[in-house]
């Protein structure tokens, strides 16, 4: 069975903001997605449950969002064997560093992919789950493609304007 949905994990509703901007973008390419939040420290057997039946639940992909150094992303990807994609969030006065790196540098063995602090990366987190998906979905990568098309004809339009 092919798995089409999306789970999206934060550490916080404090998260769920900028974690929202994961969930549009998913919307917008017609992905099924969940959001729950989940705590790699304060509800660590919930964050354990999610990730270990997320594949059974029919999810191809999990983005997992988190502040500080609360390592969420590696603490899901400890738990499957599905593709894990962080996204680290300014939540403190390292303005997302620590849970940047947190999220970058996982050790050998349990790779999770890192997008940019914050709501860019949240956005791309969408992207980049829907670009796994599409490898066994062309209709997915269609819609992709599109977007790609229509974001090339927006800039072409403004150097138009910027040129006169
Ligand atoms: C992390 O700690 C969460 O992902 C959040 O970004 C940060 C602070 O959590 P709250 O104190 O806002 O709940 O676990």
């Amino acid at each position: 069975m092919t798995a089409h949905k999306v789970l999206i994990l934060m550490g916080s509703e404090n998260d769920r903001p900028v974690m929202e901007e994961c969930r549009k973008v998913l919307a917008d390419l017609g992905v099924e997605c969940e959001m729950r939040v989940a705590s790699a420290h304060r509800t660590p057997d919930r964050v354990a449950d999610l990730a270990g039946k997320a594949r059974e639940r029919g999810f191809g992909v999990i983005v997992a969002g988190a502040g500080l150094a609360a390592h969420l992303a590696g603490a899901v990807a400890a738990r499957t064997t599905l593709p894990v994609i962080g996204v680290p969030l300014d939540a403190g006065p390292l303005k997302g560093l620590d849970a940047l790196l947190s999220t970058a540098q996982m050790p050998r063995g349990i790779p999770v992919a890192s997008m940019a602090i914050g709501s860019h990366g949240a956005a791309n987190a969408g992207l980049f789950a829907a670009a796994i998906l599409a490898v066994g979905d062309a209709g997915l990568r269609q819609k992709l493609d599109d977007q790609r098309r229509e974001m090339a004809e927006k800039l072409e339009r403004q150097d138009a304007a910027v040129r006169g």
